[in-house]
């Protein structure tokens, strides 16, 4: 494969991935990687990750237990004690920098094991792959410019502050955008100044993996350790670990809550990204071509799969209908297939776990007594393996309904019409999260009012929806989480501030 085009494979469904999983198999090692290289869960046990458009095994990696994340911790420490505690931040920078030259030589590699793991279409993966290397890039590129500051005071008394690494930090990250989430962790852990200890999701482990295998000749040993494993066995004891000074979880919002409950034993900081039920609020005089484009963008990607999917839809009744319809369209334009072929426009959902849930969302909205307007089971055999939901749009959703209030984590949107603006604020805040929200008018000051008056860390107004840039801080209102990620202030999470009193003497001279 080149970066700029895709090299699709040929064949059927079982004979593409067969292909694909033996490619990446040839990749790397896919142990946990502790102190720079790959090694094997201390009790040998070991896991299988499946190809959600299969069902296959890819191959298994190592169960890690308590055991595992104490040599992770501990290589972590070394680290921080040994080398790269030693580097300046034009060190750590250029260290990250090489990192990203290395993955981004590497990026079709990585963006294939990204799909096969994660159920992606192959170009979306690729993309999502560049994007995720943004990320690390910008943070390397920041903290060359990071500061502090010098309190004004009287002649006899200098004061001044540094920011200081916590140590090593404990990062968990779900299955939706493993190496996007990663490395927007990643990328101030380390440019902060920490070793990091990161565990991904049991379903998406490799991309990370192989990227950490990347690391191997441009990061010291034990600066990034990745721990395979599950939540209860590996993510617990990250969480829990003395050793560590900061957690950083995305996941879901009941999760999060039994992590912050673990980090209070050592009083850690948390920094939390919990999902939502992000509102599209679209005015009567939206350009409705584009609200609907943007819309199905925001809910359809990555099959719904996003913490910030629009995943309710509030329209005014004069345009409800049109608009209606127009999504309706959309959703049927989108071509589930086989990730790795082109003209594939949706890929499965990651699991059967997550295919169920999905599916009893759609049913319980309708015995609710919302309508379906398209959507249901893929009907097609060649698929009939994978975990696939065709792009459901469900009407006459009341918002007390759970089909609106609930994280459904689906390619599911609900919609719901209101009169008045107070109406549409209303609905838009009448859920316990607060994550991200659209906005659609061509009114300038209705828009803005709009954005101030959502209850969200991130608005979008007329485009672009759901797509956090390098910069831009990202995070929740309300039960969507705690503190913000891809901006520049998101350093700030992995350090503390000291303030330095220095007393200065009378000159004797
Ligand atoms: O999430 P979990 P799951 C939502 C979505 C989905 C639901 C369940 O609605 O249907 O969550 O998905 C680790 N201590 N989101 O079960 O459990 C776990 O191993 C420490 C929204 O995958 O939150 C994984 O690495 N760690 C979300 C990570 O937490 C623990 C994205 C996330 O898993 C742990 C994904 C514990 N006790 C799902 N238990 C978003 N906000 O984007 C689990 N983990």
């Amino acid at each position: 494969m080149t970066s700029d085009s895709v090299d699709y494979y040929e064949g059927t469904v079982k004979e593409t991935h067969a292909a694909a999983r033996r490619d990446v198999l040839a990749l790397g090692e896919f142990d946990a990687w502790i102190g720079g290289e790959s090694v094997t869960a201390t009790e040998g046990e070991r896991f299988a990750t499946l190809d959600p458009v299969v069902g296959d095994e890819i191959c298994t990696v190592p169960r890690c237990t308590g055991a595992d994340v104490d040599a992770a911790v501990a290589a972590g420490q070394d680290a921080v004690d040994g080398e790269w505690g030693d580097y300046t931040p034009q060190e750590r920078s250029n260290a990250m920098l090489a990192w990203v030259d290395t993955l981004q030589a590497n990026v079709d590699d990585l963006a294939l094991v990204e799909s096969l793991d994660g159920g992606k279409p192959l170009k979306h993966a690729l993309v999502e792959t560049k994007y995720a290397l943004d990320f690390l890039e910008y943070y390397a590129k920041v903290i060359q410019a990071d500061e502090g500051i010098t309190v004004p005071t009287g002649d006899n008394l200098h004061v001044y502050t540094r920011h200081e690494p916590y140590g090593v930090v404990g990062l968990i990250t779900p299955w939706n955008f493993p190496l996007t989430i990663s490395f927007w962790k990643l990328g101030p852990a380390l440019a902060a100044g920490n070793a990091a200890v990161i565990k991904p999701a049991e379903q998406t482990p490799l991309s990370l993996l192989y990227a950490a295998e990347l690391s191997a000749d441009v990061l010291p040993d034990g600066a990034l350790n990745v721990v395979t494993g599950f939540g209860e066995e590996a993510g617990a004891p990250l969480t829990e670990h003395p050793g560590v000074g900061k957690v950083s979880f995305t996941g879901e919002d009941v999760t999060g809550k039994t992590v912050m409950r673990a980090a209070t034993e050592n009083v850690t900081p948390v920094t939390l990204e919990l999902g939502g039920k992000s509102p599209y609020v679209i005015f009567p005089d939206a350009d409705i071509e584009k609200a609907v484009r943007d819309v199905a963008h925001g809910i359809f990607y990555n099959a719904g799969q996003s913490c910030d999917a629009c995943s309710r839809v509030l329209v005014h009744e004069d345009i409800a209908e049109e608009f209606t319809e127009g999504l309706v369209a959309r959703a049927e334009g989108l071509t589930p297939g086989d990730t790795l072929v082109e003209g594939t426009t949706i890929g499965p959902l990651i699991s059967a776990a997550q295919f169920e849930k999905v599916t009893d969302y759609v049913e319980l909205g309708k015995e609710e007594g919302a309508t379906c307007a398209t959507g249901g089971a893929v009907d097609d055999d060649d698929l009939a393996d994978g975990w696939y939901v065709r792009p459901t749009v469900l009407t006459e959703v009341d918002n007390d309904m759970r089909v609106a209030q609930e994280e459904i984590f689906g390619p599911v949107e609900v919609v719901t019409t209101f009169e008045t603006y107070d109406e549409a604020i209303d609905l838009a805040n009448d859920v316990e999260f607060g994550l991200a929200a659209g906005v659609a008018t061509e009114n300038n000051s209705l828009a803005h009012r709009a954005a101030a008056d959502i209850e969200a860390g991130s608005v979008w107004i007329n485009g672009n929806y759901a797509t956090p840039i390098p910069g831009g801080p990202f995070g929740g209102y309300k039960q969507s989480g705690i503190g913000r990620e891809c901006s520049r202030d998101a350093i700030r999470h992995y350090t503390q501030e000291k303030a330095v009193h220095v007393a200065l003497d009378e000159p004797s001279l």
